[in-house]
């Protein structure tokens, strides 16, 4: 197969085209498209009342892949009621996570009882006495709640607030294994934990750090943010172990030169190792100060702890940072340069920054590097941590997270005379941990797919296995339906955001809120996430209480008390007639003054980690493929990595032949918690060598539960692993220096 040598492009389009037809045509599809709705999948922010593939900046049309698959599966059929009593769950075990999403859109609450094989449809009359029943009788901190980024404002945030009546802070979302050391890192710096930038300010910058990211692939509408920036002279620097084909030439389906000829994204290309990222930020930092090039003046008057933190780097000599790093003090020295000679910085990053136990101080030291000069609270400049689902901001904007902001939490108390539960409540892995060891008993997910986004994924089926009752709100069936088994376990079906009866909003990563109309239901069964969420409160706390539950199916309602709890969303309380949309004030900087108690940004001081593995241990990364959205795969081929199958592991050719491997040799990848056999050996040339890459979630049995301790999020990207080639083949490679399996 001939290497695909840019991203996007008419393959793009082809691809428009070709899941149109699916769906009923490029009419239907461009009506679906079009609807005023926030797009489905990433939190980049398009659609809403300007109405979808039109972005923040008013750019149309912006459209990618993904939201066409998101559309596309919603506008699938429905799992046909024999489906049911055709499939058992041994079965459905052995669906691939695309096979169980092209099984259609759930339609029906089905119930998989103690000791049954199958899931049997149910009522929802029967499917919310049974749940709710079982709440009755159960204490509240027995319980716990996950909340995917998926999910409406509204549902979010009716939903921490049941929970919390009910009496437990046991509430938390899918933030925890995705950007929460983003949120802590910021917070602990700026006294803020989103974007300090709107995406004008990212067009504007003349230098772009985009640091641990796939945005070809997992944020396309950014590209062609970066293409402004490159067009007008601006530099991309992209550091990633891993030379992503898009990220160094994009062709963007909407703009005909970018599409015909394609546009060069990275200026420079930076490869460190996997975790070598804090070691490379203090290089950068320490050249920087040896050039003179840091703003003195904005270090004294606006932040706080930079004595500490220049000795500190002073301090580090360079073939320490080298040598944690990967990376060259020539390379170090060049970066410094440009940023030096810039003077509108954006420093972003994703999943390569918080997936690793220190993934915090990351983002501190990216912060640190940022403040050195004086790029935070300008315009054009500052730091940007580019969000994953949809409206998971939103989520955590709402209070669904253990501990509620004080502010939020006194509101509450004030607006709905109640008295709120202060025990400390459990992250996302504090759950899965707790019901491990059979101190939980009733789990609901909102959306998502709890299971299928943990680490070990042994443990986490062994965990939910413990619950005595699971409930899943679910738009189609995914691993956690099948692996991720309660000892009795609830699927109830629910309408997408296009399809509710009544409006809700989203919050985009520049913190702007959107509205969606929503629009005709495609099926009859589904229910809207509100409306089964009050109806489970109303039936478990009564309407008379403080809350009268039943009223709370109004969006509108629901909206006016948000508006009256939550700092920034007083405008939310009108936006469902007035259509105007807003950015919540406060958090976006074009001043340095912080949030903080003295006003002034904090610097942290780090001990840099060292690099992990080496010899027969090499450094996995779990990352997405071009087909997937997350623990959904849309299709099997990852276009730009080259490769048609998943059950791959991507080498660098040295390592290849440094461990006596062939290319498709089929091998067992083993970490200290798993193993995966039958994986084939892919040389890559595009990775640096010493690190290897893995589809996720598939290779999640091999993530061990190592968690930063200030995020509590896991080390996706840094997972040591051995590989074994199986005894009998061991013949065929005698060079091979390699474990045996026993
Ligand atoms: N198509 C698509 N879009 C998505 C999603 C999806 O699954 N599919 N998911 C959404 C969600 S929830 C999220 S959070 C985002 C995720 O967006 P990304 O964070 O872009 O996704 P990952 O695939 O996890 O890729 C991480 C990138 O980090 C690099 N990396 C790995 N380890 C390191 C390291 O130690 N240092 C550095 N500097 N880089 C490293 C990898 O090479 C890879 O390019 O995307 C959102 N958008
Ligand atoms: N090894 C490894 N593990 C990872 C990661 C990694 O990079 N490597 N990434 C982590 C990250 S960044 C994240 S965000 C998590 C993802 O964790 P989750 O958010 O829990 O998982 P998703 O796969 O996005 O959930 C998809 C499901 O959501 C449901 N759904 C879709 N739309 C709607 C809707 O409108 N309403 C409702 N109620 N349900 C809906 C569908 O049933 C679908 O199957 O995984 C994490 N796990
Ligand atoms: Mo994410």
């Amino acid at each position: 197969m001939p290497k695909v040598k840019s991203g996007g492009g008419f393959r793009a389009i082809w691809y428009t085209l070709k899941k149109s037809r699916e769906v009923g045509g490029i009419w239907k599809m461009f009506q679906a498209m079009r609807t005023k709705n926030a797009c489905k999948t990433c939190a980049l922010g398009m659609g809403g009342q300007k109405g979808g593939m039109v972005n923040e900046a008013g750019s149309w049309p912006e459209f990618c892949k993904k939201s066409l698959q998101a559309m596309a599966a919603d506008m699938q059929g429905a799992i046909k009621p024999e489906f049911w009593s055709t499939y058992s769950v041994p079965q459905l075990q052995q669906f691939s996570p695309l096979d169980l999403e092209t099984c259609g859109r759930l339609t029906q609450p089905v119930v998989l009882e103690k000791g049954s094989q199958y899931y049997k449809p149910i009522s929802w009359e029967d499917a919310f006495a049974r749940i709710t029943s079982k709440l009755k009788q159960l204490t509240a901190n027995e319980t716990f709640w996950y909340f995917s980024g998926r999910s409406s404002n509204e549902a979010g945030f009716l939903l921490q607030l049941f929970a919390r009546l009910y009496g437990t802070n046991n509430v938390n979302n899918c933030s925890f294994y995705c950007h929460q050391a983003s949120g802590v890192g910021l917070t602990t710096s700026l006294g803020t934990g989103t974007a300090t930038v709107t995406l004008e300010d990212v067009e504007k910058a003349d230098l772009v750090f985009l640091i641990g990211g796939n945005p070809p692939s997992n944020h396309p509408r950014l590209m062609s943010s970066l293409m402004m920036v490159r067009n007008k002279g601006g530099k991309v620097v992209a550091i990633n172990p891993v030379i992503e084909t898009g990220l160094v030439n994009f062709r963007i389906p909407s703009n005909m030169w970018s599409l015909f000829f394609g546009t060069k994204v990275a200026s420079t290309y930076v490869q460190p190792h996997i975790g070598g990222d804090l070691a490379l930020l203090v290089g950068i930092a320490k050249r920087v100060v040896e050039l003179k090039a840091h703003d003195e003046a904005y270090l004294l008057d606006h932040c706080e702890g930079a004595d500490a933190w220049l000795a500190k780097i002073a301090a580090t000599p360079w073939d320490e940072i080298e040598r944690k790093s990967g990376v060259t003090i020539g390379e170090i020295d060049d970066m410094a340069r440009q940023y030096a000679a810039a003077k509108r910085v954006n420093f972003c990053w994703t999943m390569g920054i918080t997936h690793h136990a220190n993934g915090v101080e990351n983002v501190q030291a990216i912060v640190n590097l940022a403040l050195l000069r004086g790029m935070i609270g300008k315009e054009g400049c500052g730091v940007m941590p580019i969000r994953g689902h949809s409206n998971v901001q939103g989520i955590g904007s709402m209070g669904v997270t253990p501990k509620l902001k004080d502010s939020v939490f006194a509101a509450l108390e004030r607006e709905f005379a109640v008295q709120l539960p202060t025990t400390k409540g459990l992250d996302t892995l504090g759950c899965m941990e707790e019901s491990f060891a059979g101190r939980l008993k009733f789990g609901l997910c909102l959306g998502g797919n709890l299971y299928g986004s943990n680490p070990e994924a042994t443990f986490a089926a062994a965990s939910l296995a413990k619950l005595e009752t699971l409930v899943y709100l679910s738009t189609t069936l995914n691993t956690g339906h099948a692996h991720g088994l309660g000892q009795e376990t609830f699927i109830l079906p629910m309408l997408a955001r296009d399809e509710e009866p009544q409006s809700t909003t989203q919050e985009s990563m520049f913190n702007y809120v959107r509205l969606s109309d929503g629009g005709p239901a495609r099926h009859v069964g589904p229910k809207s996430e509100v409306e089964v969420v009050a109806t489970m409160a109303s039936q478990t706390l009564g309407d008379q209480g403080p809350i009268d539950w039943s009223s709370m199916q109004n969006t509108g309602k629901i909206r006016e008390a948000i508006s009256k709890v939550v700092p920034g969303f007083e405008q939310l309380a009108t936006i469902g007639e007035t259509k105007q949309e807003f950015q919540i004030p406060g958090r976006t900087f074009h001043k340095p003054k912080f949030p903080t108690p003295s006003g002034k940004a904090i610097m942290h001081v780090h001990q840099i980690p060292e690099l992990r593995g080496g010899g027969e241990q090499l450094r996995l990364m779990t990352v997405r493929s071009e087909g997937q959205f997350n623990t959904v795969v849309y299709e099997t081929e990852d276009l730009y990595r080259n490769q048609t199958r998943r059950d791959v592991i991507l080498l660098h050719p040295d390592d290849v032949q440094r461990l006596g491997l062939e290319e498709n040799q089929q091998v067992t990848i083993r970490s200290e918690v798993g193993e995966m056999k039958n994986i084939l050996v892919r040389p890559y040339p595009e990775i640096r060598a010493g690190n290897a890459l893995m589809y996720y979630p598939e290779a999640n049995v091999l993530v061990p539960r190592t968690a930063d301790p200030y995020s509590k999020t896991p080390a996706f990207k840094n997972v040591l692993v051995t590989i074994a080639v199986p005894v009998a083949q061991q013949v065929t490679t005698p060079g091979a220096q390699l474990l045996k399996i026993s």
